[in-house]
């Protein structure tokens, strides 16, 4: 039977924490669960930050702010792989910064694959449609690669998520950290906020347990510093930081010319943006605001806003966010402590409702965002990429940015690769580009003399002995 517990047990730091926001009734579950179960409960609590947690409690109330007034267009910068005498010296910046040693690589993957139906991390996701390479596959790729040409074994950060984090670490252990070395590929796993009901009072996943949910990519700042991944960075000499998301796999992992304009302008935070060409699409736009810069999303801006066309006959606001960033490992450190805004999803939880068994019932999730650290970077710069040859990320079953629409994007680029060096992919099915062979086809032409079409024409690979 369980027995009743003494008020008494709970450290007097926490209930006056409590006390003061009138949230004691979250113990009652696990009182009348017994001791463990109180225990447990206590030990949760004692990690909540309260200030935080008075910050989620004022954004409950407070609603989302308007966006801003008086916004403009940023200066854009052509994307990479246009030959420019700007992009020749970036490239030859960036390439000296990879091979010094300066620069390491981060991923965000802390979600799961439920919307492709998929159980699992969404990296251990098979995209590839002749290879059956995983997205994780294709990024390590792109890491191997990356060190062939820098001479320089970079780090790779990968940011988990507590709902994958074990099954991540299991994923990359049964393929031997594709090669990459256990040491120099770091999994740093995000951290959590305690979800509220309306109120503002704590939801309950168990009677021992808080509801909390992962604290949005925004958590990356922290997750790394609390980690000592910075620190661990910087003791190998990284000064900077390429960020990408783990769905986009045509992304040019560590792009020179992207990190070479951000080092030479003495950026805190760049971004890169492909550009949007139809009103109606859902992307976030970075935008200017009184002199700095940030991203606001679609669905804050009005269709007339996002309709007005500028002198070139392009959208005026055509700067659609990728999530695709490089930062100064400075300003990661800087943004860990800093408040930035949280987001609100307003979602049905499973949690307790009075009784023992959690139920479906209504609760209110919070995030932050990594862009949202934008306007607070001195300098940024925003360049464009190229849609077609850098950008097509997996987020849906069907339709748009879909595992199929993905796999036709990677189809086209390599079909447009393989037969600018002269080789005949098999004219129907899917055609597809061994992960890591190169990083776009300046590096593929480099490789010539290597390459062989196998599987009847449909892969191109670095030749079997
Ligand atoms: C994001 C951006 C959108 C656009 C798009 C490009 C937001 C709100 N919107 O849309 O503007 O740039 O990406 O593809 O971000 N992740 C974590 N931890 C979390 C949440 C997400 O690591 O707590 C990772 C996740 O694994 C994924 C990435 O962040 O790699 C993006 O997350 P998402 O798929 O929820 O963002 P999405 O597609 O709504």
């Amino acid at each position: 039977m369980p027995t009743d517990t003494h008020a008494t047990e709970i450290p007097p730091g926490l209930a006056r924490q409590l006390q003061e926001r009138g949230l004691e009734a979250v113990l009652e579950p696990a009182r009348r669960a017994g001791p463990a179960a109180l225990r447990a409960l206590v030990r949760d609590l004692e990690a909540v930050d309260w200030t935080m947690l008075d910050r989620q409690r004022a954004a409950l109330l407070e609603g989302p702010p308007p966006p801003p007034e008086g916004l403009e267009p940023p200066e854009l910068l052509p994307p990479s792989l246009q030959d420019t005498p700007e992009n020749r010296a970036a490239a030859e910046a960036g390439w000296e910064l990879l091979r010094r040693g300066g620069a390491a690589l981060a991923t965000v993957a802390g979600g799961q694959a439920s919307r492709l139906g998929f159980e699992g991390p969404k990296g251990a996701f098979p995209l590839g449609p002749v290879s059956g390479a995983t997205l994780f596959q294709i990024l390590a790729g792109q890491v191997r690669r990356l060190r062939e040409r820098a001479g320089w074994k970079i780090p790779w950060v990968i940011q988990t998520g507590p709902g994958n984090h074990a099954d991540t670490e299991a994923f990359f252990e049964a393929r031997s950290w594709f090669g990459l070395g256990r040491d120099r590929v770091r999994l740093v796993c995000q951290g959590t906020l305690p979800a509220l009901s309306e109120e503002g009072g704590f939801l309950l996943a168990a009677p021992d347990r808080l509801f909390r949910n992962p604290d949005g990519h925004g958590g990356f700042y922290r997750a790394l510093t609390r980690s000592g991944t910075l620190a661990w960075l910087r003791e190998q000499g990284v000064e900077h930081l390429f960020y990408c998301q783990v769905d986009n796999p045509l992304v040019r992992m560590g792009d020179p010319v992207f990190l070479g304009h951000h080092l030479l302008q003495r950026a805190d935070m760049s971004v890169k943006v492909v550009e949007k060409t139809d009103p109606a699409e859902k992307v976030g736009l970075v935008v200017r605001h009184e002199g700095h810069h940030l991203c606001v999303e679609y669905s804050d801006l009005s269709e007339e806003f996002c309709a007005r066309r500028a002198a070139d006959g392009g959208l005026e606001f055509r700067a659609g966010n990728i999530a695709l960033h490089a930062f100064r490992l400075d300003f990661v450190e800087a943004m860990a402590g800093a408040d930035l805004p949280l987001h609100l999803a307003r979602k049905q939880v499973r949690a307790l409702d009075g009784h023992l068994d959690p139920v479906p019932r209504p609760g209110v999730k919070f995030e932050t965002f990594v862009f949202d650290a934008l306007p607070r970077a001195g300098k940024v710069v925003v360049q464009l990429a190229d849609r077609a040859e850098e950008f097509s990320p997996v987020k849906n079953r069907e339709g748009v940015d879909s595992i199929r629409s993905s796999r036709e994007h990677a189809d086209a680029r390599a079909r447009r690769w393989m037969e600018a060096l002269g080789l005949r992919p098999a004219a129907a099915g899917w055609t597809e580009i061994e992960p890591g062979l190169a990083l776009d086809l300046e590096d593929l032409r480099r490789r010539r003399d290597e390459l062989e079409l196998a599987c009847g024409g449909r892969l191109l690979r670095r030749r079997r002995a």
